[in-house]
């Protein structure tokens, strides 16, 4: 049962899409109003309770000990103390003698102190402008989550190439570039699909525009590229450059499309293409206009976008700028004491990103000026909802890759989110994979991290090792920042490993994409805790580094350097798979309980449940489309009998239902 509880007037977030029944009294928090208007709900917690949820946030899957700020922060270093990253995902799941699930729709900043200030309460603090609070109680934690995400509508469906190795790197900036990445990997028989464009491929930044230097015959190199099956896809950031003559800006000056000064005049803030403003994407007429320029690139022949910098992140405020130059000349260059030498470093490093200035533009909604701060988490949403909108019109027959880096609830059914900035460390391996479970449980299926780290230097190992929870991942890119060493495969010594191990993704994908198929359409998750499928098991709230992969496999991925196995815990005896590739494996069954398992850097494990089957491309498929999934090699731990339905369907129709989809596999003993 969902109900809801409407506190205040908040504004309309449109993240629920089904009408939910209000409840009469709020169950199992206390609320307070303070003075200045933000609500508190508190309550406590009990030493056995587990909390779940909060979608793209540091630390564990159960979220217990630490504050989270749902605040879209262009947040560059992804490590524990920070509280808010690019999305807002105010989903939380409190398991213990209460279970319950609790949705907080606001679209301003929603603080949610799960045991930081006292560890044994929990406290959600909504700023100032009410909220509506959503419960939802059920019989299980999965089924909670279901019955949440039917509420929230069904989740966004990428074209099945947007399941391909995708390769990227802040730093192609020309056709040659691109040319050798794709003849690196077809020459070598590696997978792939993608590959991403950056922002280098604009002429200064310019969303919309292509640089003529760089790339002289755009249509003519995307046809190129598509002839070896490989889909560019181009990243647009939310900032419009101010530019005489530059279309986009002109039209959104003229017709008032753009975020507000409290004057009116034209908010300007600094990112890439230096000064610019911000399409005010919360407004219906000036949504719709800006994802109609999306237009430009798919008349090129594009068919997939990553949408950026859109929490907006802010390099400087027009405004600020002034003043802290007024500030900075203010200070004793001269005689300069530590406290002043403090100080101007408090100064410039303010400069970016200031919450101030994010309280300082407006947004048109409803015939109303609202004050960004009281939207702010749902900017990243409605960008990326504008590009979704449009491309229904333009391209009603065939999907369109897209995700986003901010994004709120509500998001998940346009498009997909990537994982944002993280570092080649081995702790964000573990990161990334604990940050799977919670976003499918706030509607995000298509989502993954940028594979071997975007900041800091990748080695070989890492970059193995991350593959090997990548080859699950719906999104699985390869993606680094300018400057760092490169890390394509190519770059490393073990080309036989990295092919084996690509290849695997695409051995695997009729069984990745049917699991993430059913789960878009029965609301359900595809990466779980084990303690989702395995309610009764005492220890399974206490598993942090494995993960359930649809409904026949757990995974277990190594995570650490040096490390030539781990421990691993099966809920149930289970088949235990270690596999080198397509080709090459071995299997041991296992029973239920604490083992310790090898595995050399080329190897992955994954673990099958008793009478089910993970089904494999038998033959090879070095892109998507090739794959074969008639032909399927049956990876299965049949006892009696084992039955997987596996559903295909052609990858692109946008019109998809289980019916006419599904087809029964069975081995019997
Ligand atoms: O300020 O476009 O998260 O993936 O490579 C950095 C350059 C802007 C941030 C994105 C990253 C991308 C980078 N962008």
């Amino acid at each position: 049962m969902i109900q809801k509880y409407v506190f205040g007037d908040p504004i309309r977030t449109e993240a629920v899409v089904s009408r939910i029944g209000e409840g009469d009294s709020l169950r199992y928090f206390a609320v307070e109003e303070t003075e200045d208007g933000r609500l508190i709900f508190s309550r406590a917690l009990s030493d056995h309770d587990v909390l779940y949820g909060l979608g793209e946030t540091v630390r564990g899957i159960n979220k217990r000990g630490w504050i989270y700020v749902s605040d879209c922060t262009d947040e560059t270093s992804h490590t524990e103390e920070k509280r808010s990253l690019y999305g807002a995902h105010n989903f939380l799941i409190v398991d213990g003698a209460d279970r319950f699930g609790v949705f907080v729709d606001a679209a301003q900043k929603v603080t949610f102190d799960c045991g930081y200030t006292d560890p044994g309460r929990l406290t959600v603090t909504v700023e100032e402008g009410g909220c509506v609070l959503y419960l939802i109680e059920n019989s299980g934690l999965r089924e909670i989550v279901r019955e949440f995400r039917a509420a929230i509508g069904r989740s966004y469906i990428p074209p099945k190439w947007g399941f391909g190795y995708g390769q990227s790197r802040w730093g192609y900036v020309k056709e040659e570039d691109i040319r050798e990445v794709v003849r690196r990997h077809r020459d070598r028989g590696v997978g792939l699909d993608s590959v991403y464009l950056d922002i280098d491929y604009m002429e200064r930044f310019k969303d919309f525009t292509v640089d003529g230097d760089r790339f002289p015959d755009f249509a003519d190199f995307v046809r190129e590229m598509k002839e070896e099956h490989i889909h560019l896809v181009p990243i647009i950031d939310a900032g419009v450059k101010i530019e005489k003559g530059y279309p986009v800006y002109e039209e959104g000056v003229e017709n008032g499309y753009f975020c507000k000064n409290e004057d009116g005049t034209d908010y300007v803030a600094g990112v890439w293409p230096g000064r610019v403003h911000f399409p005010d994407v919360l407004n219906p007429p000036a949504r719709k206009w800006f994802g109609r320029w999306y237009r430009v690139l798919l008349e090129q022949g594009i068919e997939g976008f990553w949408n950026d910098m859109n929490e907006p992140a802010m390099f400087y405020s027009g405004k600020h700028l002034r003043e802290a130059e007024e500030e900075l000349r203010g200070l004793n260059l001269d005689d300069m004491d530590v406290w002043g030498f403090f100080h101007l470093k408090d100064i410039v490093m303010g400069i970016a990103n200031r919450p101030e200035d994010y309280a300082s533009f407006y947004h048109r909604i409803d015939g109303r000026m609202v004050r960004h701060d009281r939207v702010h988490n749902i900017y990243g949403t409605g960008m990326t909802r504008a590009a979704a909108e449009a491309f229904e019109e333009l391209s009603p027959d065939r999907r369109i890759l897209l995700f986003s880096r901010a994004s709120s609830v509500g998001m998940h059914r346009y498009g997909g989110v990537w994982m944002g900035d993280n570092q080649s460390w081995w702790s964000h391996i573990l990161l990334n994979l604990q940050m799977l479970p919670a976003l499918n449980m706030c509607g995000f299926l298509y989502t993954g991290a940028d594979l071997g780290g975007f900041g800091s230097n990748a080695t070989e190992d890492l970059l193995l090792r991350w593959l090997e929870l990548g080859i699950f991942t719906p999104l699985m890119r390869n993606h680094a920042a300018l400057g760092t060493r490169r890390q394509e495969f190519f770059q490393f010594g073990r080309e036989e490993d990295f092919r084996s191990m690509i290849g695997l993704r695409y051995a695997l994908l009729p069984y990745l994409y049917s699991e993430f198929m059913k789960a878009a359409l029965t609301n359900d998750m595809m990466f779980l805790p084990l303690s989702f499928v395995y309610p009764e098991d005492p220890f399974a709230p206490k598993v942090e580094d494995q993960l359930m992969v649809g409904e026949s496999m757990m995974i277990a991925p190594i995570y650490r350097q040096n490390a030539s196995g781990r421990y691993v815990y099966l809920p149930e005896r289970m088949k235990m798979y270690r596999l080198r590739s397509r080709d090459s494996m071995d299997e041991e069954v296992l029973e239920a309980g604490h083992h310790y398992v090898d595995a050399a850097l080329n190897e992955v494990l994954i673990f099958i449940r008793p009478d089910h089957i993970v089904p494999m491309a038998a033959e090879g498929g070095v892109f998507a489309e090739q794959v074969d999934s008639e032909n399927l090699r049956l990876l299965h731990f049949a006892e009696k009998r084992a039955v997987y339905d596996l559903y295909d369907d052609d990858g692109v129709s946008r019109d998809v239902t289980l019916e006419g989809h599904l087809r029964r596999i069975v081995v019997e003993r």
